[in-house]
């Protein structure tokens, strides 16, 4: 692998220049040899801003055909692209930036855009080794400072390689692809994966539900979170009839539940495929192409990557629930600059610990119970209480607060804060949200608790630690009821 993921996906895609790549509805679609000649001006363009091999290039801009050439610009030049949610406050852009050190940062599309077209393109594709850093993707850390997950164009090449052939991707599919592109799932499980057989990829902005069921008719594949079916279901139309084409529903990000997984298969016939993955380690397992996809499982290790249960003293175990750890290599090398979190994430076996708390059964397959600190998913996005609850404790009319996960019909899970107002400052609980939503100001707005409950006290143990699973048994239909 000489030239990096992006000389793998070239020479695959280098069957096929004419055909259609992305295709945003309305437009005419880019094909990849206009992909690629796109993708050399954004080297070019890069290259002419001062960007070297190894250097880092943030962007926070909206999902674009564009976008998706600076990101192949990126990679073929031999930088590391960082991508940042397009809801990130412009003080948490700060943080990212202080934090990556890039040599730019691309906040303006239209003038990146503009960068592009004038500029020279940079045909080449730089040599890169499978250990070399291809991208920094953040992920919050639960001190509440982010951490950069390093993904080098090993972990990336061979899991697409590996979800390319675990699902079955063929020339004719067309992908329809209605995700994000700030993070692993869209830009690098989906597009990777598509470009590998040279797929079309029907680009959607957003996710918006009923200009995807519109689409659904044209597409082969969908991938999607949790929250993206949810919405699909409360529309009549999702049935089997928009499902045509549809040869596999693929869900990953969140858990889907065990219910919404029959539901959708009542609805189309098609069974979902859900799968599990992390930033830190790309696609872990699958529900298998051919074969049972068994409702509230997250399926078998993908191929060539390890997957063990371990019990509270480090032996691994089958049939019980323990901490679920990944080998192999789709791992990535660790946190950026972060040797301290790196190695807390690593047995001494070298195995990473993802977190997650499962079980497998004696044949391999993985279900998940959980995971083993604070972190909310909600719409397959992650939320750190650590850092809500900082934030809220500055205001003067908070004593202290606890932000905790409940299960949420659109989200999944959504963040619920408990406040006890501070004795003496006659808070007024109807106006505290408004003001608190401004103490939040800084932090980008999915972050925000979706509801405010006000208590005399938080449940404690004997050594003063805040009880979040008694709040989440005893709110647990805060957001259902
Ligand atoms: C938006 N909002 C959310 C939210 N998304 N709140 C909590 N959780 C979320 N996920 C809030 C906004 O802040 C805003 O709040 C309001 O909802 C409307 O915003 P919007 O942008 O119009 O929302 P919408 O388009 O409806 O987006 C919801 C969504 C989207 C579920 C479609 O979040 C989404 O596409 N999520 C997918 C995330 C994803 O790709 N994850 C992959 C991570 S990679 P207000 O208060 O301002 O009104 C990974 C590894 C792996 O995890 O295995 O894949």
């Amino acid at each position: 692998m000489d030239s990096g993921v992006y000389g793998l996906l070239g020479q695959r895609f280098g069957r096929g220049m004419d055909r259609p790549f992305l295709r945003v509805p309305g437009e005419a679609a880019v094909t990849y040899g206009e992909m690629d000649a796109r993708s050399a001006q954004a080297a070019g363009w890069l290259a002419g801003q001062g960007v070297s091999v190894g250097d880092r290039v943030v962007a926070q801009i909206p999902k674009s055909v564009d976008a998706v050439a600076l990101y192949l610009g990126v990679l073929r030049l031999g930088a590391v692209y960082v991508p940042l949610n397009t809801a990130y406050t412009s003080a948490e852009v700060d943080w990212f930036v202080g934090d990556a050190e890039p040599a730019v940062v691309v906040l303006d599309e239209s003038a990146m855009t503009a960068g592009l077209d004038a500029a020279r393109p940079l045909r080449s594709v730089v040599e890169r080794q499978p250990d070399h850093l291809a991208a920094l993707v953040y992920t919050s850390g639960t001190t509440g400072r982010p951490k950069g997950a390093m993904l080098t164009h090993g972990n990336l090449a061979c899991n697409a390689l590996t979800l390319n052939e675990a699902w079955a991707f063929q020339p004719d599919d067309v992908l329809l692809h209605a995700l994000p592109i700030f993070h692993v799932h869209g830009l690098m499980v989906a597009l990777h994966t598509a470009m590998l057989s040279v797929c079309e990829v029907l680009f959607l902005e957003r996710f918006d539900a009923a200009e995807v069921l519109a689409r659904l008719p044209e597409a082969t594949v969908m991938m999607g979170v949790p929250t993206h079916y949810s919405r699909l279901m409360r529309l009549e139309g999702f049935a089997a009839a928009a499902c045509g084409r549809i040869r596999l529903l693929i869900s990953g990000s969140a858990p889907m539940t065990a219910s919404l997984h029959r539901d959708v298969a009542g609805r189309t016939g098609c069974e979902v495929l859900e799968r599990y993955g992390m930033s830190e380690a790309l696609m872990i397992t699958s529900n298998p192409y051919d074969g049972a996809r068994v409702a509230g499982t997250v399926g078998f290790a993908l191929p060539g990557i390890g997957v063990r249960v371990c019990a509270a003293d480090g032996r691994p175990v089958v049939g019980q629930v323990g901490m679920v750890q990944v080998q192999g290599p789709n791992v990535g090398p660790g946190y950026w600059r972060r040797p301290d979190a790196t190695a807390e994430s690593r047995t001494d076996d070298g195995w990473f610990i993802t977190g997650d708390v499962g079980r497998l059964d004696a044949g391999g397959r993985l279900t998940l119970e959980g995971r083993a600190g604070d972190m909310i998913i909600s719409g397959g996005l992650n939320v750190y209480p650590v850092e809500i609850e900082q934030a809220l404790d500055a205001h003067p009319a908070v004593a202290e607060s606890a932000v905790v996960g409940l299960r949420h019909p659109d989200l999944g899970e959504a963040a619920a804060a408990f406040v006890v107002a501070e004795p003496g400052t006659a808070a007024d609980v109807d106006e505290l949200p408004a003001a608190l939503a401004d103490t939040l100001g800084d932090l980008a707005r999915f972050k925000h608790p979706k509801r405010y409950v006000f208590v005399e006290s938080l449940p404690r143990n004997t050594m003063g630690k805040v009880l979040k699973a008694e709040l989440r048994v005893r709110h647990g239909r805060l957001f259902l009821d």
